[in-house]
């Protein structure tokens, strides 16, 4: 009863921001994404008879806590699907992904915990199956079963049975990249989960970045099918713009954004008007994203490199979804 998988990160072109359901991690929106190649979790869980509560190491160190209780919540969720209710596992998961700086660990590594669990318990899912269950660790983990592009359909059913995502194209239909533009490595202040939910009940913007975003995730698919780059960077960086939006109007107002953050969102511009074509999305934290086609990776390369804040940058293709090792 042993299995271990890995899982990519992926990057939401169109973004995940808010739920209409708290418990079961339903959303308030479709998001669409890219997974990457380069940033992965690697989990593998173990059911033990011979335990009598789970064990969760990250890193190789023990895990104790909120994020071991995230862990075993979700546990209970697969134990009950398999009817294996007393059954207890060591999870041992490594992370090549910076944690809460804005890179979405938690995609990879709920995704990776999902595939690892279900199989090792016996469980044997469809993608769409194995993607419902997997949001119920984290909502935006769902897109990083599917290599490629993923759309996280919101489904309308209030028990989330057509909540998951789907692939929208693979990996090898679109040659886009990635550039995860490393400003700190400091923990954001406020988590996407609670900073999600603050904007939900308080922020007087939230419902006109729902109702816009239904228009942009319509005209992105469209982009991708077309392979229009100009059309999908510039719904891509607009989206994102009118999610960080929402925070200000928050009580109390918050932003992952810091000086170093519009510097690069700056550069970014500045490479465009000098016909440059690259656009920016920045998720729960300080960090930035430069999406770009290949041909123009060098030079975009360089220009994010001399920006005195850049710290590290992390150059990714397109990647697979879950891969059993
Ligand atoms: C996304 N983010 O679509 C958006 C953009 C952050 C900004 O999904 O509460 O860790 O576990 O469902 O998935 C981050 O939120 O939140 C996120 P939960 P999650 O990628």
């Amino acid at each position: 009863m042993k299995a271990t998988a890995k899982a990519n990160v992926n990057i939401a072109l169109i973004k995940y921001w808010g739920k209409r359901d708290e418990e079961l991690i339903l959303p308030t929106n479709n998001s669409l994404s890219l997974t990457l190649d380069g940033l992965y979790t690697t989990t593998t869980v173990h059911f033990k008879s011979e335990l009598t509560e789970d064990r969760f190491y990250l890193d190789g160190k023990q895990v104790t806590g909120v994020p071991y209780e995230r862990v075993t919540q979700f546990l209970d969720i697969v134990r009950k699907e398999a009817n294996e209710e007393n059954l207890y596992a060591e999870v041992r998961s490594e992370n090549h992904v910076p944690t809460a700086a804005g890179f979405a660990s938690s995609a990879s590594g709920f995704a990776a915990l999902a595939a690892a669990s279900t199989k090792a318990i016996g469980l044997e899912l469809t993608e769409e199956e194995l993607s419902r269950i997997t949001r119920r660790g984290s909502g935006s983990a769902c897109r990083s079963i599917y290599g490629g592009f993923a759309e996280w359909k919101m489904g309308e059913k209030e028990d989330g049975s057509d909540s998951y995502a789907v692939q929208i194209a693979p990996k090898n239909f679109w040659d886009i990249r990635i550039a995860a533009v490393i400003l700190t490595d400091e923990k954001k202040s406020v988590s996407s989960r609670d900073g999600m939910k603050r904007t939900v009940e308080t922020s007087p913007f939230f419902q006109g970045w729902v109702e816009s975003s239904f228009t942009d995730l319509t005209r992105m698919k469209e982009g991708i099918e077309n392979r229009d780059f100009a059309m999908c960077g510039e719904i891509a960086e607009a989206n994102c713009l009118k999610m960080h939006a929402t925070t200000l109007g928050a009580n109390p107002p918050f932003t992952y954004w810091t000086d170093s953050t519009m510097k690069v969102m700056q550069e970014v511009r500045k490479m465009r008007e000098e016909g440059i074509p690259a656009y920016f999305t920045i998720d729960a934290g300080p960090n930035v994203k430069v999406i770009y086609l290949p041909e123009h990776e060098e030079i975009i390369q360089k220009r994010l490199q001399a920006i005195p804040e850049v710290t590290n940058i992390t150059l990714s293709k397109a990647g697979d979804g879950i891969t059993y090792l």
